[in-house]
């Protein structure tokens, strides 16, 4: 079946999962040059997701994302320097550089956190979406999260309470396959993660997650619904993840060749093939352009200062004086 293909905007998506990718791969190098602390989780494999999904949201609608937020946060428009700085936990980062990979939020560009408790950003993004409502505001949240999540309670609590209360708000389940180093469907009784939704009452649809053009479709389609108040909505977007957990993880839990399979169906390539040799010239660009960009946020969050120990409780949950409560 032909496709009828808008190539201006596949070329959009084509630009903003380089940039993702790009960034990955740069913040990996950070970690190898140990500028980074701590785990970071890339999500190389899985960018037709976050570009397909984030590009149909508004600046003003809400994302909440997870502990695999890299691209979620790009797409959704942060600044690929700030967030560098975050990375490194330097001054100038999205959280002042106290949030690091896991905990980026970038309220400027409606992005209100990454998360690294497995599920409980779902319960989050439904108490923002009873907010709209409640507001009578005219914006959507945008909930992601990976397969495993659905296994723990807040997806129960969070889809059910977003089902009694009409609440405006788009579930993206990103199915990668794993939970961690765990095959999901070997620790998942039933029918899967679409099924779950509509027995909760949530509508929704399963598609190709490493087919951008899919991913936006159907991610359409279901915030037009979400938008005229017809409710929650239900994206099952099948994709994987081409690296280990964490950035370190070598992936022993699976066969290379599995994953030289999946590499044939990287979405990026798919993306660089449809639009094709005519086109040969703006992938390259693309390419230099993103690699030159996440390159330049490298350099400037390496000559970024630590922020001052002053900044230690600025911006962080009030708990009175953390020095004579909690001891
Ligand atoms: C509540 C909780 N339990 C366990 C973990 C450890 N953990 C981190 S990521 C992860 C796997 C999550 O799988 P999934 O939601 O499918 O996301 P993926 O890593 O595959 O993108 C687990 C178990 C955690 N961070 N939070």
């Amino acid at each position: 079946m032909t496709r009828n293909i808008d190539l201006a905007r596949l070329a959009e998506h084509h630009r903003v999962m380089v940039r993702i990718r790009a960034f990955e791969e740069t913040a990996k190098q950070g970690l190898d040059e140990k500028l980074v602390l701590g785990a970071i989780h890339l999500s190389i494999g899985q960018e037709a997701v976050a570009t397909g999904v984030c590009l149909n949201l508004n600046r003003d609608d809400i994302l909440l994302s997870t502990h695999r937020g890299h691209g979620h946060t790009i797409a959704k428009g942060a600044d690929s320097t700030a967030m560098m700085r975050e990375l490194f936990g330097r001054e100038g980062g999205n959280c002042g550089g106290k949030g690091g990979s896991m905990h980026i939020a970038d309220f400027g560009v409606g992005m209100l956190g990454a998360n690294g408790v497995v599920s409980a950003n779902i319960v989050i993004a439904v108490g923002a979406a009873h907010a709209i409502k409640l507001r009578r505001e005219n914006r959507v949240v945008c909930c992601m999260f990976g397969d495993g999540a659905i296994n723990r309670g807040p997806f129960l609590e969070g889809l059910n309470w977003a089902g009694v209360f009409n609440l405006p708000v788009l579930f993206v389940c990103e199915d990668n396959g794993f939970a961690a180093t765990t095959r999901t469907r070997t620790m998942t009784s039933g029918d899967g993660p679409l099924a779950r939704a509509k027995a909760l009452g949530i509508p929704g649809v399963t598609v190709d997650g490493n087919d951008v053009l899919a991913v936006e479709e159907a991610t359409r389609s279901l915030l037009d619904d979400v938008r005229s108040g017809k409710g929650a909505r239900f994206l099952h977007a099948v994709t994987y993840r081409l690296t280990g957990h964490t950035a370190v993880d070598p992936a022993a839990y699976r066969q290379k060749q599995e994953v030289d399979e999946k590499w044939q169906s990287d979405p990026i390539a798919r993306v660089e093939a449809l639009l094709g040799d005519a086109h040969s010239a703006g992938i390259t660009k693309a390419r230099e352009d993103a690699l030159r960009e996440m390159q330049n946020a490298l350099n400037v969050a390496r000559d970024t200062p630590y922020p001052d120990v002053s900044q230690a409780f600025a911006d962080v949950q009030d708990i009175g004086d953390p020095r004579k409560e909690a001891f």
